[in-house]
């Protein structure tokens, strides 16, 4: 794949309480409305050491235990997305990780109840949204 269309992609997971809540379909809906491509689609349930080692970069933060056990706590949908300047833009489309700090209309101010139960993942960089989706996709399982 050329470097062009990897600086196009994200990775998201949309997280276990917005899937228990069956906001995911709405959810979606928002995204490709966005503008956004779906290039990959699958449904999980991480065991908490898949969940230790998607999280790694976080290990030793205070948080991380809730994290760990929230993330393994239910299924969860991993996305791989293109649009032009898609980390960005996906990341102004969800909001701050905060969803009561989040921009009115985000996903996350829309569909998140905490930090931690914020609805939505977005990768920050497309090295770490490569990185991401590798742990969940092989190569054959993303469209071109
Ligand atoms: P973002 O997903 O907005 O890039 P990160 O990468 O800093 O945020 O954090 C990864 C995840 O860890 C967040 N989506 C959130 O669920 C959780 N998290 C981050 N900071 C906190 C915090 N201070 N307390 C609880 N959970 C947190």
């Amino acid at each position: 794949m050329s470097i062009i269309m990897v600086n196009n992609r994200t990775f998201s997971l949309i997280k276990p309480s917005a899937v228990k809540n069956d906001y995911h379909g709405e959810i979606i809906y928002l995204i490709t409305k966005a503008g956004f491509k779906l290039k990959a689609i699958k449904m999980v349930k991480l065991s908490i050491e898949d969940a230790s080692r998607f999280y790694a970069m976080h290990k030793g933060k205070e948080f991380f235990d809730e994290l760990i056990r929230f993330i393994s706590s239910g299924p969860i949908l991993a996305l791989v997305l293109e649009k032009e300047n898609a980390v960005e833009d996906f990341r102004k489309l969800i909001g701050a990780t905060n969803p009561a700090k989040a921009e009115h209309g985000t996903i996350r101010q829309q569909f998140g109840e905490s930090i931690t139960k914020n609805a939505v993942h977005g990768a920050d960089s497309s090295e770490n949204a490569q990185k991401e989706w590798s742990f969940f996709f092989s190569e054959r399982e993303i469209l071109n």
